[in-house]
């Protein structure tokens, strides 16, 4: 499907700074990417893997966050509950539980702007680094192979049903980190996700986890896509 997959290429600028779950805490962002030199100007790009409203006082900034020429960023779990919720295709209870007791709040007309913000978001991007790709996704990459993942979420035979259940592990799985799944996904440097909530990255495989609940403590992970460390200050 076209919009799937987001594909960028290799930033001969500046740095591109790759970071976990924000959860409607752009204000900490702030202080953590301003921590690190991080400039815009100077090219450096931001990639979000998801999951950047809900929990947080300031989810309703998502709109102009993403409306930066610099920010790039997947669909997590939780866009995939706001899209969902002007539609009427989320549970009142179930998504107010989850934090979306702002995107309730909204007027109609707001929430539709939401959505749509939300909704053009790819499910996965691939970044060209100097070192190889690096795939980006919310919560796990479904297949062994990267390139599967990739060629499925664009197919345009693909069912309804295979798509859902290929969405339903891209944005909500945990059974690599919990099962501690140690085999690389092949055909990519790396893959970097959120989702699992974690005191300290971790790296199983090629997969690097850096949800590490910076929209709680502040301590955001940054990992420099080049590096695939955590960025310094500059
Ligand atoms: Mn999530």
């Amino acid at each position: 499907m076209r919009g799937s997959v987001k594909r960028l290429a290799r930033n001969a600028d500046g740095r591109d700074i790759i970071v976990g779950d924000v959860h409607g805490c752009f204000t900490k962002l702030q202080y953590a990417l301003q921590a690190i030199g991080f400039s815009p100007e100077a090219g450096d790009r931001l990639i979000m893997v998801g999951d950047l409203v809900d929990r947080g006082p300031e989810s309703a900034w998502v709109v102009e966050w993403l409306g930066q020429p610099w920010v790039h960023a997947v669909q997590g779990n939780h866009e995939d509950m706001a899209i969902r919720w002007p539609d009427g295709n989320m549970e009142w209870g179930n998504y107010a539980a989850n934090g979306g007791s702002w995107m309730i709040a909204l007027d109609r007309e707001t929430q539709l702007e939401v959505a749509a913000t939300l909704a053009a978001l790819p499910i996965a991007i691939e970044l060209e680094t100097e070192q190889g790709l690096v795939g980006v996704v919310h919560a796990e990459c479904p297949t062994p192979v990267w390139r599967d993942f990739t060629a499925m979420l664009e197919s345009l035979t693909l069912s309804g049903k295979r798509r859902r259940a290929l969405l339903e592990c891209a944005q909500w799985s945990r059974v690599r980190v919990e099962m501690g799944d140690t085999d690389p996904v092949e055909g990519v440097r790396a893959v970097v996700v959120g989702h699992t909530p974690m005191l300290k990255s971790i790296t199983l495989g090629n997969t690097i986890y850096i949800d590490t609940m910076g929209w709680r403590t502040g301590t955001f992970t940054l990992l420099d896509a080049s590096t695939l460390c955590p960025a310094g200050a500059v």
